[in-house]
């Protein structure tokens, strides 16, 4: 009886450590949410990187830079707890947009204050549905190794966003752009301006080079 008592914990902590990693590596396609689930706990507030995201506001988000045709990028990850912090600067699902002038360079600042793994990769809009997100859709247009991801850091990317189209700012950490996390991507042949739309607001104007 005492040994009973005595084991019966450590077989419930062995299950505990056996299958509680599991869902993160053998998800499904319509196991999303069971990652969304999973991650919660890491993202409602704990251990965030806070200094890496001191300072930066709404006008970071797209920023004109002093070079010609040049815009700058800010996307943070985990910025809010929105979508299980599976957000970029508090938005999921495509509900903030994007939009770049064809033609011009987009130098991206990816922020991952969170010690949940995220990364950003620039892909044809109907990539999100994918349980992995393809290769960037722009050469050069990815953290690097965006499968991975990275965790309580900052990485930078520069792309030209030379093809007019639907791109998404995509997590390619397995299963995340599936859950939603990115933001939607125009680029435009017709904009003059590049310009960026936060939800339900209207379209903003690139905030001035500092
Ligand atoms: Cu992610």
């Amino acid at each position: 009886m005492n040994s009973v008592l005595f084991h019966f914990p450590i077989w419930i902590l062995s299950l505990v450590i056996v299958f509680v990693p599991l869902p993160c590596r053998l998800l499904a396609a319509d196991d999303a949410s069971k990652a969304a689930a999973v991650h919660a706990g890491a993202h409602e507030g704990m251990g965030l990187k806070k200094e890496l995201i001191e300072g930066i506001t709404a006008a970071d988000f797209l920023r004109l830079s002093d070079k010609p045709k040049t815009v700058r990028v800010t996307v943070v990850a985990a910025y809010s707890t929105n979508n299980y912090g599976m957000n970029f600067n508090g938005f999921s699902y495509g509900k903030a947009i994007y939009k770049i002038p064809k033609g011009w360079s987009v130098e991206v600042t990816f922020i991952n204050p969170s010690p949940v793994p995220h990364s950003a990769v620039v892909v044809d809009r109907d990539q999100v549905k994918k349980l992995q997100v393809g290769e960037p859709a722009f050469k050069g247009g990815a953290t690097p190794s965006a499968n991975m991801g990275i965790s309580s850091n900052k990485a930078s990317f520069q792309f030209i966003a030379d093809e007019p189209g639907d791109y998404a700012i995509a997590c390619g950490f397995p299963s995340h752009a599936l859950a939603g996390h990115w933001v939607a991507l125009e680029v435009s042949a017709d904009a003059k301006v590049p310009t960026l739309q936060l939800g339900d607001a209207d379209p903003v104007q690139a905030s001035p080079a500092k």
